[in-house]
């Protein structure tokens, strides 16, 4: 039998374009049954985010990325509850904001696979190198 679900923190990113639906995109995350344990409002700068996307640097598509994640403050978020990273991962819905079905937040207020409102942490372990790398914590990196 599986053991009850273990509470788990993970790291979400309201983007710059989520920032004006970020009441709504939080009630969302609330209603879903997680709990935001600390946030901060900041910009990011290109140091970090080419830490964060460090899959994506090659890509053609990195500098479209990196200047549409410049372009504005973010809201920084530790989400804690039962099962959080997956949760979360549901509840944003799939990269591609148009392929994102309406009820989840890339649906609701995404525009397209760039512009797709919010980051979340995509496994246990992403979210602890994220969660320290976004909240500098002095713990061992992974
Ligand atoms: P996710 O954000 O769903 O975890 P990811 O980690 O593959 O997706 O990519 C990170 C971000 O990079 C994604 O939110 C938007 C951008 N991105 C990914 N694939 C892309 C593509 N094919 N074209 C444009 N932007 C892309
Ligand atoms: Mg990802």
């Amino acid at each position: 039998m599986k053991e009850m679900q273990e509470i788990q923190e993970t790291l979400a990113i309201i983007k710059p374009d989520g920032i004006k639906n970020a009441i709504k995109i939080i009630e969302m995350i609330y209603k879903a049954g997680l709990t935001v344990k600390k946030y901060e409002v900041r910009m990011l700068d290109e140091e970090i985010l080419k830490e964060h996307y460090s899959h994506l640097t090659d890509k053609p598509f990195y500098p479209k990325l990196e200047s549409y994640m410049l372009s504005g403050e973010v809201i920084l978020m530790i989400l804690e509850g039962k099962n959080a990273v997956e949760k979360l991962r549901e509840l944003m819905g799939p990269t591609d904001s148009t392929k994102a079905p309406k009820g989840t937040i890339r649906g609701e207020f995404g525009t397209d696979i760039t512009y797709n409102a919010i980051h979340g942490s995509d496994s246990e372990l992403s979210a602890i190198n994220e969660i320290n790398r976004f909240f500098n914590k002095k713990q061992k990196r992974i």
